[in-house]
């Protein structure tokens, strides 16, 4: 690092002199008043000589669906750079492929050693969303904290505490941000009275009902191994190859099955995407949020020219056609009818309808009917990006819909409609008790309940757990999150509704970096990076490899940051309920025994 950068991230309180003060404690249990990660690390205490290199192996723990682990080349405990996985042989047919983390991953120093990082706890002194900030004590911020969930626990209840979506920390175990039951902040509520819980997520929350009415629940797609089985390949705004870099390798399997099988494969997709990026035998690009039109038309070929599944349909469908209709359901109500014309709208959904819809020629529409209707085993898959909008179900619902008109479900070389499915092997979490509190709202809506808590009920707007809420969001933990402001939609209204202090009184962030979401804190504090502590890493979308990754703590933490772990026990302590976070014992849960604070 040059003396510049040095400069640029070293906070008033030296990096030095803060490695000292808590080199005592570093990765071990704590037997002081401080409290480090609540096991210990196996190679944390490697000594190394002064300028002698040493690899660490951490992970990388973002919401990017894959995992990977990253070997943190460290000397004089400051991080020089970042490889990847270097085991093994790469050799896909032999399953011995190294893990690989993509740049996201390998960028890791950056973000360590970011001039952006939050270094120490910080207090809102101007406006929400100005940004201005001035730096203030743990101990005063912990204070601070407190005294809000107290005012607000007496005036308002526990349903006023909200704990917003926030997924930085995916991958983690004990650093875990979402689902919110399964983070430490939840323990912590949990013992002190409960917090308003949320359902849903920002990725899936269309394809996640949508499917629930298609399939009676979550529908995943055959593994992309199983392409090696397929004759045709079709993806409806699916990318893997940017949204599953690396990790077990998703990409990695579709191209080397689709290799074996010599399956042929049409992306569907308003952007050339780089899944397809020269794989693809054909793009069909098509105008955002029209699939639903192209399927049904689809449909309406395979119909007229006899290539529907009728077998399949007879006997595993209801309410294909009159047959299987139940007698409850109004006369012409059944899908077949629906796209003939005999339904409630009237409309026959020809090539010719759909064209214009979807800007997909009516030749187009038609051959790739004829493809997919007559070659068979075809896997159907489809993406998130098309779902995550207005009516976006439906559309989830019709891709399903083409999978079950083909009779695709459930054989090899098939699928159901949904997305690509992957393993995940069962690890047991942190135990975060119960939540007293059963109310839950859509993760979506918690601007609304800012405005409007006391109105919002559960026929109108999906409350669960409860027929209504009875109080506003009064006070957000927002941990490892930047939704409220960058990736929840119509920042301006956002803005507004955050801008009356006495509505939300208080929105604490837990972060790394001064992002958006940030800036309109009341209270930031700043947490470790993953690069800080140790932690089990999992719950990956990793292809056809089971694996979970032991992240070492690479380094000492920087500046003033505190682990998620800490900081909640902190909280905790003052709280009067510090022993019951940390149930002062060993405990072993699964295959790791955590140390925890006597
Ligand atoms: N415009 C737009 N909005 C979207 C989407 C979109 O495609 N476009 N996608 C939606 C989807 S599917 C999702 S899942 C959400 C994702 O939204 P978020 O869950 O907010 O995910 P990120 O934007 O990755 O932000 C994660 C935050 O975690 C922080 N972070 C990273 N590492 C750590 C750590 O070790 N500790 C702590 N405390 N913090 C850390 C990062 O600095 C960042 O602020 O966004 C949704 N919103
Ligand atoms: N690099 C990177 N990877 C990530 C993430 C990240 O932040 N960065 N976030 C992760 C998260 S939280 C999630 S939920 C997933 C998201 O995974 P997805 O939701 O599947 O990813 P997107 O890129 O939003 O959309 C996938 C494709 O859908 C296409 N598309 C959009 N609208 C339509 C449409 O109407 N019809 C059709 N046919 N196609 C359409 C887009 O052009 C895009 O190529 O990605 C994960 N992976
Ligand atoms: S693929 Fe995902 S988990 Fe792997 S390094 Fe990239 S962002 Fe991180
Ligand atoms: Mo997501």
């Amino acid at each position: 690092m040059t003396n510049k950068l040095k400069q640029l991230l070293t906070p008033s309180l030296t990096r030095r002199g803060f490695i000292k003060s808590s080199s005592a404690i570093g990765g071990l249990a704590a037997a002081t008043s401080a409290i480090s990660l609540p096991f210990k690390s196996a190679h944390a205490e490697t000594k190394s000589a002064p300028g002698d290199e040493k690899v660490v192996w951490s992970a990388c723990t973002v919401n990017c669906g894959s995992r990977c682990p990253l070997r943190m080349h460290v000397v004089d405990g400051e991080i020089k750079w970042v490889d990847a996985d270097n085991t093994g042989n790469d050799d896909y047919a032999n399953k011995d492929v190294q893990v690989r983390a993509c740049l996201r991953g390998r960028s890791m120093r950056r973000r360590v050693y970011n001039p952006d990082r939050l270094k120490y706890p910080m207090k809102r002194i101007g406006k929400r969303g100005e940004g201005k900030f001035k730096r203030i004590s743990w101990d005063e911020a912990y204070t601070e904290i407190v005294n809000s969930l107290d005012h607000i626990k007496k005036e308002y209840g526990n349903e006023a505490i909200y704990l917003n979506y926030g997924t930085g920390t995916l991958g983690g175990t004990v650093t875990k941000s979402w689902p919110p039951g399964k983070s430490l902040i939840a323990r912590l509520m949990n013992l002190t009275g409960g917090y308003l819980n949320h359902y849903g997520d920002y990725s899936t929350a269309q394809i996640a009902k949508g499917l629930s009415y298609t399939y009676g629940g979550w529908a995943n797609g055959n593994s992309f191994s199983d392409t090696e089985n397929s004759k045709l390949i079709v993806q409806f705004g699916n990318n893997p190859a940017e949204t599953r870099m690396s990790g077990g390798g998703l990409i990695h399997h579709l191209i080397e099955s689709k290799a074996k099988s010599n399956a042929r494969m049409i992306m569907i997709d308003p952007r050339y995407n780089d899944t397809a990026a020269g794989h693809e035998d054909q793009w069909i690009p098509i105008k955002p949020g029209t699939d639903a039109a192209f399927i049904a038309a689809m449909a309406h070929v395979m119909i007229k020219e006899d290539l529907v599944d009728q077998e399949f349909l007879d006997k595993y469908c209801v309410g294909y056609d009159e047959k299987t209709l139940p007698a409850s359901a109004p006369a012409n109500s059944d899908y077949k009818s629906y796209i003939l014309g005999l339904g409630e709208d009237g409309v026959e959904k020809t090539p010719e309808w759909a064209a214009p819809i979807t800007g997909i020629p009516v030749d187009i529409i038609i051959k790739t009917a004829r493809e997919i209707g007559s070659t068979k085993p075809c896997a159907i898959y489809q993406g998130w990006g098309l779902q995550r909008t207005q009516n976006g179900e439906i559309a989830s619902r019709a891709i399903a819909m083409l999978a079950l008109l083909t009779g695709n479900l459930g054989i090899h070389g098939g699928g159901s409609g949904a997305r690509e499915s992957d393993y995940n092997i069962p690890f047991v979490r942190f135990p975060t008790l119960e939540n007293p509190i059963k109310t839950s709202i859509s993760m979506f809506l918690w601007t609304d309940a800012i405005v409007r808590g006391p109105e919002m009920t559960a026929t109108r707007d999906g409350v669960r757990g409860k027929d209504k809420l009875d109080v506003p969001i009064k006070f957000i933990w927002n941990y490892a999150g930047n939704c409220i402001i960058n990736q929840h939609s119509d920042i301006n209204r956002t803005h507004d509704i955050l801008q009356d202090d006495k509505a939300c009184e208080m929105i604490v962030v837990i972060d790394n970096h001064m992002t958006s979401s940030a800036k309109y804190a009341d209270i930031i504090l700043p947490d470790l990076t993953t690069s800080e502590q140790a932690d089990f890493c999992m719950d990956g979308k990793a292809a056809n490899m089971p694996y979970f990754i032991f992240a070492d703590k690479a380094i000492e933490p920087q500046f003033e940051a505190r682990s998620i772990y800490q900081i909640c026990s902190d909280l905790a302590e003052r709280m009067g309920v510090g022993r019951e976070f940390t149930e002062a014992a060993t405990r072993k849960v699964g295959c790791v025994t955590f140390t925890l604070k006597p």
